[in-house]
């Protein structure tokens, strides 16, 4: 098992229980590393895809939408929209040689696919630079054929030569070795549609109208003070989140500017991403929150073709950070503020809300009628050994 992950220098398992002294796994200078690409099986070539062009950027949007992350049953595949992937793939310090494609030598076809974008990563007290890797993807025609490994391979030698030593990726299938291990859950927005696409089943003993009638939400938010996030917030969002961050073992450190990117809306294109700050009377920014949208096409259903998907970004709130810390006002807190969110997704029309169970989650999932799903996510670092960190714990705290 793992024939090519056991070449890799990550943990293997079986060290369970057994503390490391956290650091790279290996130590390399950038005179040992190739300088050019392994080579492809004949009739395919390496290309740096240019997502600047919407043309390639249509060829990446359209190999995700038919070949990318679908559920077990095949029922649901994320369909990235080219917007979406501009906001993931060319973020602060982005550069295109980290959009690296296969194509076809005779159609030119593109069919497989991997993508990088740089992150300044904080593991407990050590900060590390790493390839937050994102985006793998072979055309279904291309399967089983050991490409996935070439691609990975690939990605980290562009990596390398670029004097970055360390990964960062997330992946549904398990692998040696998480670094942390979390669940999905979702909240239904719009039950209706989401039972029609087959997402919510009719629980047992209930009629659609209580369904409905369980997830409605009020028409306006709640908490005083609560406004749109404004590119003027960015220093006060930051110094706000690095604070609130600081209570967990493992978090990116943002840039002013990358801040930006993640959490501002851009003008004039499709809105990605929806940022709001609380503002007290002093002008004090107190708490925010922000959620993405991603759609899933709808595999054969009569009646839909898409689901709006929302998924909790980043938040922070004063409420975490006062001594002696107080649990119960930080549940209350999160739940106005989460609940605040819900209702904000339901007028951009998002259908329904996911989330992780990490951060200070586990204090509003249950109130806010979240489920939990099938799907776990397992978070990795490449070339990085660590102690495991357990899902939905502070450190300080212990939630
Ligand atoms: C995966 N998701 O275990 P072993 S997530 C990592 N992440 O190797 P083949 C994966 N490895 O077990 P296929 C992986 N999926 O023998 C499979 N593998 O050691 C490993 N799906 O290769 C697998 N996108 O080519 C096995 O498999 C080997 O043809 C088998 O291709 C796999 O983006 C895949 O789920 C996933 O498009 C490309 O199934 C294909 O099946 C596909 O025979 C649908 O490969 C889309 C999908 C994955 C989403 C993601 C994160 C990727 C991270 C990659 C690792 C990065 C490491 C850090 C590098 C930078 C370092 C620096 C510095
Ligand atoms: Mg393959």
């Amino acid at each position: 098992a793992y024939k090519f992950w056991q070449t890799q220098p990550v943990p293997k398992f079986g060290d369970e229980g057994k503390i490391v002294d956290e650091g790279p796994v290996r130590v390399q200078t950038i005179e040992e590393v190739d300088k050019e690409p392994q080579p492809l099986v004949a009739g395919f070539d390496w290309v740096t895809v240019d997502l600047t062009s919407d043309e390639e950027m249509k060829e990446v949007y359209e190999l995700l939408n038919g070949h990318y992350v679908e559920d077990d049953e095949a029922m649901f595949r994320f369909n990235y929209s080219p917007e979406i992937l501009r906001w993931a793939m060319m973020a602060p310090g982005w550069h295109r040689r980290y959009h690296v494609g296969v194509r076809a030598t005779q159609s030119r076809k593109l069919v497989a696919f991997i993508s990088a974008i740089p992150c300044r990563l904080r593991v407990r007290e050590k900060f590390i630079m790493c390839s937050e890797v994102n985006f793998l993807c072979i055309h279904k025609k291309l399967r089983g054929k050991r490409l996935a490994p070439v691609l990975i391979k690939e990605i980290t030698r562009i990596s390398n030569l670029n004097g970055v030593w360390q990964g960062l990726f997330t992946a549904g299938i398990v692998l040696p070795k998480p670094v942390s291990t979390c669940r999905y859950f979702h909240r239904s927005i719009n039950w209706q549609k989401l039972n029609e696409c087959g997402f919510s089943p009719l629980p047992a003993g209930s009629k659609p109208q209580y369904q409905i009638r369980k997830y409605a939400l009020p028409e306006n938010t709640a908490t005083k003070g609560l406004r749109p996030m404004k590119e003027a917030d960015t220093p006060a969002v930051q110094s706000l989140m690095k604070r609130y961050l600081s209570r967990f073992d493992m978090a990116p450190d943002f840039s002013e500017e990358e801040l930006r990117h993640w959490l501002i809306p851009k003008p004039k294109v499709e809105q990605v991403i929806w940022s709001y700050v609380v503002e007290d009377g002093n002008k004090n920014i107190t708490d925010f929150f922000s959620f993405f949208c991603v759609e899933s096409s709808v595999i054969n259903n009569p009646k839909h073709d898409v689901i709006r998907v929302a998924y909790l970004f980043y938040y922070a709130s004063e409420t975490a950070l006062t001594e002696p810390f107080d649990r119960a006002a930080l549940k209350t807190r999160l739940n106005s503020l989460i609940n605040d969110a819900l209702i904000l997704a339901k007028k951009a029309k998002l259908d329904v809300f996911n989330a992780l169970s990490l951060m200070d989650n586990a204090l509003f999932l249950e109130q806010q009628k979240f489920g939990g799903g099938d799907g776990q996510l397992h978070y990795y670092l490449f070339n990085y050994k660590m102690n495991h960190i357990g899902g939905g714990v502070d450190k300080k705290n212990q939630l």
